[in-house]
Parts: C-alpha cells; sequence; structure tokens
C-alpha cells in the first residue's frame, strides 16, 4: 500500500457544487467536430438516441463531441481513479461505492454528500462534461480526481497510458445489461414515439448496436488490461459484487489505497458504507426522485434505480432469445479465458 497515491478526495465537480447553490448552468455544446460526426455511421433504432459509429464503436451523438475531444485533449493524471463500466453494468453503484469509501473521513456517514446527491454528481461522466465544451472542470479538479468514462480501453488508452493512474471496470451479465437499458432507453421516449419492441433490441444489441457496443470487446479490453497490470486495473462482475458485497467494499478500499481499519471494520463503518450505497437507500432519496433532466444529466435520476436484481432478463427473454445471447456471447469470449 505505502507505494500507491493518496486515495481520491472525492471533492465535489463543480457542475454540482454550482448545482446545489442554485447557480444556472449554461454550457455550450462542442461544435468543432460536428463536420466529423456527420459523416459517420448513424443507426436511428434506439430513438430518442440516435447513435454513431466511431472507431469501432457505437456512441450517442450528444456525447461523441466528448469522447473525440478527449481522445484529442485528455491526459491523466498519476493519482486519478477511473470508474468505467460498459453503460448499466452497474456504473452508479460504483460510484456511489468509490466516493463514498474515499471521502469517508472527509464526510461523517451520517451526514455524507451521498445523503443529497446522486453519485453521477459525486463522479463525474467525462463524455458528458467535454461534449457541454465544459472540460476546464475537470483540469480544475484537484487531485487526486475520480472521474468517469464509458469509453472502450482501445478508445482511452492513448490519454491514460504511462500516466500511472488506477483503474476500476465493472461488468455484468450481458442479457440484464440489455434488459436494464432496454428500460432506460424506454424512459427517455417521449410519449408520441414508439416503444423499440424488445425483439428489435435484441437484434440490435446482438449486432453491437448500443450505447458503447458491441459490449464484448468493451469487457475483453479491460478485462485482458486487468490481467497486463492487475495493480492498477481492478475488474469486478456486478453479480459477485452482490453476492458478497462486504469482501468488495474491503477490496476496493484496500485497492484505492485507503484499507479499511480494524477499528473502521469493529466499529461497522463497511455496513455502513454498504447501506449509504445500497439501491434501496439510493433509489428513496429526495434527489433521486424527484430530479428533470437537465443539460449535464440527460435521463431523470429514478431511471437509474429500476429493479437492481440480478437475473431479471428470465422475465423479459424467451428460452431462445436467452439461448441466441449466450451463444454470441460465448463465441465472443471464447478463446479468450474470460468467463462470465
Ligand atoms: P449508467 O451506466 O447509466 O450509469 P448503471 O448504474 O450502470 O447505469 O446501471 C443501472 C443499473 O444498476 C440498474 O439495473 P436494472 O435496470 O437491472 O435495475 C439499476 O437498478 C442498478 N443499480 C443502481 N444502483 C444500484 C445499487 N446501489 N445497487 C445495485 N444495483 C444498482
Amino acid at each position: 500500500m505505502a507505494t500507491l497515491p493518496p486515495p481520491p478526495t472525492g471533492s465535489l465537480p463543480e457542475e454540482t457544487q454550482k448545482e446545489k447553490k442554485g447557480e444556472e448552468q449554461n454550457p455550450t455544446p462542442l461544435q468543432e467536430y460536428d463536420d466529423l460526426i456527420s459523416t459517420l455511421p448513424l443507426d436511428e433504432g434506439w430513438l430518442p438516441v440516435r447513435l454513431r459509429k466511431y472507431q469501432g464503436s457505437w456512441f450517442p451523438e450528444l456525447n461523441l463531441p466528448g469522447v473525440i475531444a478527449i481522445q484529442q485533449h485528455f491526459k491523466a493524471r498519476p493519482t486519478d481513479l477511473f470508474v468505467l463500466s460498459f453503460p448499466k453494468a452497474g456504473t452508479t453503484w460504483l460510484k456511489a461505492l468509490t466516493f463514498a469509501i474515499t471521502t469517508r473521513t472527509q464526510h461523517p456517514l451520517a451526514h455524507h454528500p451521498l445523503h443529497s446527491l446522486n453519485p453521477h454528481q459525486c463522479v463525474v461522466t467525462m463524455d458528458r462534461i467535454f461534449a457541454l465544451g465544459q472540460a476546464s472542470t475537470i483540469e480544475a479538479m484537484p487531485s487526486p480526481r475520480i472521474l468517469s468514462t464509458h469509453m472502450p480501453f482501445s478508445l482511452l488508452r492513448d490519454s491514460i497510458e504511462g500516466s500511472g493512474c488506477r483503474i476500476i471496470y465493472v461488468c455484468r451479465d450481458v442479457k440484464d445489461v440489455l434488459v436494464s437499458w432496454w428500460h432506460f432507453n424506454d424512459k427517455m421516449r417521449p410519449p408520441e414515439m414508439d416503444r423499440v419492441p424488445f425483439a428489435k433490441a435484441l437484434e440490435m444489441f446482438c449486432e453491437g448496436i448500443c450505447p458503447s457496443g458491441p459490449i464484448w470487446s468493451h469487457v475483453l479490453e479491460y478485462w485482458e488490461e486487468s490481467l497486463r497490470r492487475p495493480e492498477k486495473v481492478l475488474f469486478l462482475k456486478y453479480e459477485e459484487m452482490m453476492e458478497e458485497p462486504m469482501s468488495h467494499a474491503k477490496r476496493l478500499a484496500e485497492f484505492m489505497g485507503c484499507p479499511f481499519s480494524l477499528e473502521e471494520e469493529r466499529e461497522g463503518v463497511v455496513e455502513e458504507i454498504l447501506k449509504l450505497c445500497s439501491f434501496e437507500k439510493l433509489r428513496n432519496l429526495e434527489v433521486n426522485k424527484t430530479h428533470k433532466r437537465d443539460a449535464v444529466h440527460l435521463a431523470k435520476f429514478d431511471s437509474l434505480f429500476r429493479k437492481g436484481k440480478v437475473g431479471d432478463w428470465r422475465n423479459h427473454m424467451s428460452p431462445e432469445m436467452a439461448r441466441k445471447l449466450d451463444e454470441i456471447t460465448q463465441q465472443n469470449f471464447k478463446d479468450s479465458g474470460f468467463t462470465v
């Protein structure tokens, strides 16, 4: 542990501080890459989200300027911690846990910011901030920072390579990811728009057409990186975290350079953090029940807390559908050594 940089201080991002003070946010979306983006393959099967294919992956058109700007301008600091994931794999939970664990001495848990803020307000999604032309707010964050993105490793590599930063990645059963995304996408649909039929959603997902898709290369790239550099890349599975939250919280704390002391364990601090970050607790917070869409957060926060269960795909997929997706998953993971 002695060689690790200090754990992130978890100071709140500038947007969140402004939001808290009731100050208006007037972002000016980046237009610099509009010409390039207009030439990229477009898919409108997930409307209202328009997807563009860029360097082998699909991205929401609104966030893509941020992805390109990150590639061109962002350089990680040695002390940065990245919370990375495929969308709907457990990002919100992981953001809450990393933020709560690293800030537990700075903010007593009984009065912690997570009682009144959504985890996405505590740990920002970089692509969105860059897309809104607010990269300077990320530069202005004091070290050590916790940052997040859904970008595949191959697109992020040049921005982080050699920096010494740490990465925590969470993956989830591909079938549950699809179900979660399908519901989330539906929550953004205006009433006059038809719902995407689940069979069509499955078809698109199998072709890799979904935000940050295809999912398989996304998972494998981070998994392989975690094998290459286990001291810098921690690879987690949502299902295992659900099964054993306690040991995962301790593992996270150790990886981030702020292990729980024996005294903290005796006093029940780990349990308290797990409770603060639990699905039930977060779902019932005022901020998550009442939040409206804004420029930074395109979906209402309540859409992030649907069921929080393992295996909900059984309520959406026929055995044939599940078999088809499992076969594609096995095909993509074969020879990699990665098991789900
Ligand atoms: P994001 O990529 O848009 O940030 P993300 O948080 O990765 O979304 O995924 C949301 C899923 O995590 C939801 O799954 P579901 O649709 O199957 O219900 C959500 O319920 C689940 N989730 C959110 N918070 C928690 C939590 N604290 N514990 C466990 N699961 C959670």
